[in-house]
């Protein structure tokens, strides 16, 4: 991860009635897009189909969430390049149809499962959520998705069943950025198996209303609100519980700079800078610099999962 700072323009957070009397306006015109059949232009955004969902306000912020502009904008999805502006120009590539996820390791219940299958009966719920990376930006999403711990419970994890790994698609012809070395791919991640039943971990199919961009990790990704960002992974083709802790793509690339557990924790900088503040995308000049929170915010719900552990050492 880089630490070149980004120039965004300095534009107002967009209050959510303003945003959605735009978004209107944006399905309005993807809709008519749509059916004047209009080439698909790189980058232009597809007209991503509407979800079923209710909000769950307990598990929401009340921070106005940021705009789909910058959501969808400004990413981070190395398969699709380094900078931030590739992956909304670049990830039209990725197939997220038809999806098949993997299940392996220590549970009763493995094997290949279709995407609909894993979906179907699942209630979605629209949570907003604080999302801070470890470059010290962030944002806030309004995520639509269900807890992990109802997907997991499915494949009845065994006793041996410390911890639990994910794993991007791998398919270079789809995901130009597999091409270069920047990482060892596919992209890993991995949770405690306590944080991956946490009420707040979510599995994420869409944000603002609608199916994922492919940009932000469709068709199916993770969301960790308390960690860095870079342990909520995208495009998730496997599952595999395991009794030791996995070997996860930034922490293998990098180990003195990103750890395993990279829960959020102004007091711990980063090796080459420090994480006591974020800048906000999108918030106006004077007001993007802001302090960051511990655990991002959500000290409360989670603290307890790391008691007594040194957080320096484990950071
Ligand atoms: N497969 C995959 N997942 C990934 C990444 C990636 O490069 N590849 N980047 C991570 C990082 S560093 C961040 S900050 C978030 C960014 O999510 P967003 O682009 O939806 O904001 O995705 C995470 N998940
Ligand atoms: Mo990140």
């Amino acid at each position: 991860m880089l630490t070149r700072v980004p120039r965004i323009a300095p534009s107002e957070i967009t209050p959510p009635e303003v945003y959605f009397s735009r978004r209107t306006l944006l399905a309005g015109a993807l809709a008519s897009m749509a059916s004047a059949s209009l080439p698909a232009v790189e980058g232009a955004p597809p007209a991503q189909s509407a979800l079923g969902y209710r909000r769950n306000p307990q598990y929401s912020v009340s921070e106005p969430p940021n705009r789909l502009e910058d959501i969808a904008g400004y990413n981070n999805f190395y398969e699709f390049g380094t900078d931030k502006e590739s992956p909304s120009r670049y990830a039209h590539t990725l197939r997220t149809r038809p999806w098949s996820v993997t299940v392996q390791g220590e549970a009763e219940v493995r094997g290949s499962f279709n995407l609909e299958d894993l979906l179907k009966g699942q209630a979605l719920e629209e949570r907003i959520y604080r999302f801070r990376c470890v470059e010290a930006w962030s944002l806030v999403v309004p995520w639509v998705g269900f807890p992990l711990s109802d997907l997991l419970a499915r494949f009845k994890p065994t006793s041996n069943a410390k911890y639990v790994e994910f794993t991007t698609l791998y398919d270079p012809a789809q995901m130009p950025g597999q091409r270069s070395g920047v990482l060892n791919w596919p992209y890993v991640e991995g949770l405690r198996i306590d944080e991956a039943m946490h009420p707040l971990t979510l599995m994420v199919v869409g944000l603002y209303g609608r199916v994922l961009p492919n940009q932000d990790g469709a068709p199916l990704r993770l969301i960790v609100p308390w960690k860095y960002g870079f342990k909520s992974i995208k495009s998730i083709v496997q599952i595999r519980f395991s009794a030791r802790q996995p070997n996860t793509a930034w922490n293998v690339a990098a180990p003195q700079e990103y750890g395993f557990y990279a829960n959020v924790n102004p007091q711990v900088d980063h090796p080459r800078w420090s994480q006591a503040s974020e800048r906000r995308i999108g918030a106006p000049f004077l007001a993007a610099r802001q302090p960051t929170l511990p655990f991002n915010g959500y000290a409360a719900q989670v603290a307890s999962l790391y008691q007594g552990m040194d957080l320096r050492r484990y950071f």
